[in-house]
């Protein structure tokens, strides 16, 4: 069914209102039917400047991770009758929980854990990366695991992976993988319309709209600023546990804040070919102070 935009609905990216409006949001385009037709993915990906593929993971396999990890907080943390792996909210954080993925978060362990390993050395992902970087394709290790829960009105913003990873091979490919369905409202990634065609400087004045002045990485985290000052629409879906993203460095994207009792959890995965130079600072695995 296609995806459409609800009218009357107000969107939040780190707290700032954006409207689900046609003008400034429309659906992504489904590559999946075309899964085995490597050309088209390679040219869908270099015209979209990502693919959408629901439905090509295994959706159990993704809620079994969901359930690991989740399952590393105490109880307090999931509402009472639920299962970890429905990954639902109850309104407590534990006491003396480790700040967000640094040593002893549950995240930073789960991320060295061989349940993660296992998952993501699915023949499915690598296989991808390699029909689209047509060649032998390395997994870098610093894989990274976000977790937002509602009321932190907190979200990734604007930004171009390049930015973050500018100390190598510009040919990087990202996966994203939401465990765990993630529609708008549980706060999926979102990707600016035709964006990775932009020259930096087009977006280079949007860095000065920005809740972080001493990081200029990010390009805003006003959407709705970002959108209108580019002329382009934020293209979303509500996912499903089992759908895959694969993005370039180059395309402008941010995510939603999380407003559902059920918390966002996802993985984002960089792919460089074999042959290719990586980033030296992706090589170990991910910690949320590694300041990469
Ligand atoms: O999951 C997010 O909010 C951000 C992920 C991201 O930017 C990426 O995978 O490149």
């Amino acid at each position: 069914m296609e995806a459409d935009v609800i009218p009357d609905v107000t969107l939040y990216s780190n707290g700032v209102p954006i409207p689900f409006t046609p003008d400034l949001f429309a659906p992504l385009r489904s590559s999946a039917e075309r899964l085995n037709d490597p050309a088209c993915l390679r040219e869908r990906l270099a015209s979209d400047g990502y693919l959408y593929l629901p439905g090509v993971l295994d959706r159990a396999e993704v809620l079994r991770l969901r359930g690991a990890y989740f399952s590393l907080f105490p109880d307090c943390y999931l509402a009472a009758g639920t299962r970890p792996e429905d990954g639902v909210f109850s309104g407590t954080v534990p006491e003396n929980l480790p700040e967000y993925g640094v040593a002893g978060h549950p995240a930073h362990t789960f991320v060295r854990s061989k349940a993660f390993d296992r998952f993501l050395s699915s023949p499915r992902l690598a296989g991808l990366a390699e029909i689209l970087l047509e060649g032998p394709a390395k997994m870098l290790p610093r894989r990274i695991l976000r977790h937002f829960q509602r009321d932190l009105a907190r979200a990734s913003r604007a930004h171009v992976d390049l930015d973050y990873m500018d100390a190598a091979s510009p040919r990087v490919l990202t996966t994203w993988i939401p465990v765990g369905d993630c529609p708008t409202s549980t706060g999926p990634l979102i990707y600016l319309e035709g964006s990775h065609m932009l020259l930096p400087e087009q977006y280079e004045p949007l860095r000065e709209v920005t809740d972080r002045p001493d990081d200029r990485r990010p390009i805003s985290h006003d959407l709705e600023v970002t959108a209108r000052h580019l002329g382009r629409r934020w293209l979303w879906t509500d996912f499903a546990a089992g759908d895959l993203m694969v993005h370039l460095p180059q395309i402008i994207h941010a995510s939603l804040d999380t407003t559902t009792d059920a918390m966002r959890l996802s993985v984002d995965v960089r792919f460089v070919r074999s042959s290719d130079t990586p980033d030296l600072r992706w090589l170990q695995p991910w910690s949320a102070d590694d300041g990469a």
